[in-house]
């Protein structure tokens, strides 16, 4: 039977390139965002070009209801998932701590770290219940340092840091594997969500050098995934080779 990895944040960048390759490695796909006809051209695409089934479900990731009425409302077969990728997340803002949107601040709490509990009970539960599984959480060089102006967002992936941690350590003694990927400067729409629809100020984001591109990060989630039975990667930092640091690019 094939395997199932459920992906959040599955409509654009990072989420969507896991789903193309976990799609061409055969996995079954559960599809979850809040673009819903962007996912559903995904899954006709993926099943088309893959042969392979695809769930979409929609919803928005800060509503506890949604997650668990949307996910616990997925037919018996659905819950077998053997890989969760906890993509969805988002930066909104980059100001000083006396300067930051409330609203802003609460988009990304109840997103990065909410969205990803509610979604990590609902589904750890299922793998338990499975005997096997893994999680994979999107966390950040962000999660590792905090740079002028990120405070919260550096807070909410840090969160994601100390969460993997704390899901590895109870999620032991079922087999479960938990993974973390903290990635630095990736070219998706990230930049434009955290200046709000502004393309200039994103797009000089990743200028004067090769940023990572999303597919390089569903290659390294892949290759996590893909470790033998015994093997579990518990975090990696991956960077465009002109990064060192959050605030270190080597620009041309
Ligand atoms: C995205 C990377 O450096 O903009 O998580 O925080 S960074």
């Amino acid at each position: 039977m094939a395997k199932i990895a459920l992906i959040t944040g599955a409509s654009a960048g990072i989420g969507e390139a896991c789903a193309h390759t976990f799609a061409r490695e055969g996995y079954n796909l559960i599809l979850t965002g809040r673009r819903m006809k962007r996912l559903e051209d995904l899954a006709q695409h993926l099943n088309n070009k893959y042969n392979i089934e695809v769930a979409v479900s929609s919803f928005d990731i800060r509503s506890r209801e949604q997650v668990i009425n949307n996910l616990e409302g997925l037919p018996a077969e659905w819950k077998k998932v053997d890989v969760l990728i906890n993509n969805a997340g988002l930066s909104q803002g980059l100001d000083p701590i006396d300067k930051g949107s409330y609203d802003d601040w609460d988009t990304m709490i109840d997103t990065n770290i909410k969205g990803l509990l509610y979604t990590s009970k609902v589904v750890s539960n299922w793998m338990i219940a499975n005997g096997s599984g893994h999680i994979i959480n999107l966390g950040s060089i962000a999660g590792k340092e905090v740079y002028p102006n990120g405070n919260v967002y550096c807070a909410t992936k840090h969160a994601v840091d100390a969460l993997n941690k704390g899901m590895r350590a109870d999620l032991l003694q079922y087999g479960i594997k938990v993974t973390a990927i903290h990635p630095g400067a990736v070219e998706t729409e990230f930049s434009e969500v955290r200046f709000k629809g502004d393309k200039e100020r994103a797009k000089k984001i990743y200028e004067g050098f090769d940023p990572l591109v999303a597919q390089d990060i569903a290659d390294t989630i892949w290759f996590v995934a893909s470790r033998p039975a015994h093997v579990n990667i518990n975090d990696l930092i991956i960077m465009p080779t002109a990064q060192a640091a959050a605030t270190n690019i080597f620009r041309k």
